[in-house]
């Protein structure tokens, strides 16, 4: 069954063309600057938080940040689970996401097994989504044993796009990695985006408006952003959403320019 959150994602995309999430790691926040950011990030256009991290250590932490962020915006707040301790019973929705290129049974199968009666008993919406490693990879490959995808080898990642879907899950996330030097190629975006039917949510290393432009018109549903949110000083956070969300909106007009080009 399809959930608000879910729902109000879907509805976002097809009003917006793309949307843009802000991703919060808990492990670099304590409750008062996860809220800060999740506040600037919802008043320039943002359209969900994700709270995760590949290392969270302390439950605790993460139901304050969550009940935190929570509190300070109306926009959905999303778990983005590295392991089963990336739960909270705060947040409206998880990312109920399986690794699909571990090498590792654990992270396509396993954590979501011991995870599943928690989640129902937290009432959390749970969100299925296939989630690929590619490229560098960042800390997420190292965690979850990834055999990341070469940026090289667009055909792999669509055919792993492609079983996501066929598997049943209804968004697919290309990740690169948190902080990573290059995001995602566009021409695997945009191979990607024209075989699979489900949202494609596209992450690491967009650290500009410009690069965001560009993912979105070479077909990303959702630019989900981290490290560039976190390391802009406090003045410049609101400009670097304000930048990643105008980005977001022009690749959207770049894509209709070039279909009537
Ligand atoms: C990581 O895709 C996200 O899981 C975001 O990456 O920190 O590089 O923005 P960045």
């Amino acid at each position: 069954m399809i959930g608000k959150v879910e729902k109000y994602l879907l509805k976002k995309i097809k009003d917006d063309g793309a949307i843009h999430v802000t991703l919060i790691d808990p492990e670099d926040v304590n409750p008062k600057s996860g809220s800060y950011i999740a506040q600037a990030s919802e008043k320039h256009g943002t359209s969900a938080i994700m709270v995760g991290g590949s290392t969270i250590t302390s439950s605790n932490h993460l139901d304050a940040v969550v009940a935190a962020i929570k509190e300070s915006v109306d926009i959905p707040v999303i778990l983005f689970p590295n392991n089963i301790t990336g739960i909270s019973q705060q947040a409206d929705a998880i990312w109920f996401m399986s690794l699909l290129n571990s090498s590792d049974p654990y992270f396509i199968t396993g954590a979501q097994v011991l995870a599943a009666p928690l989640v129902r008993k937290f009432g959390l919406e749970p969100i299925p989504l296939g989630y690929l490693i590619i490229g560098e990879g960042g800390a997420a490959a190292v965690i979850g044993r990834a055999i990341p995808i070469p940026y090289n080898k667009p055909e792999l990642t669509v055919a792993h796009a492609l079983a996501a879907q066929y598997l049943g899950m209804r968004f697919v996330y290309l990740e690169a990695g948190s902080g990573v030097s290059k995001p995602v190629p566009c021409e695997m975006v945009k191979m990607v985006k024209k075989t699979i039917a489900v949202p494609l949510i596209v992450g690491g290393g967009i650290r500009t408006g410009l690069q965001a432009n560009k993912i979105v018109a070479a077909g990303a549903d959702i630019i989900v952003t981290s490290t560039a949110l976190q390391e802009a000083e406090k003045q410049s956070l609101t400009g670097k959403v304000q930048e990643i969300v105008e980005g977001i909106k022009e690749g959207v007009m770049n894509r209709y320019n070039r279909s009537v080009g």
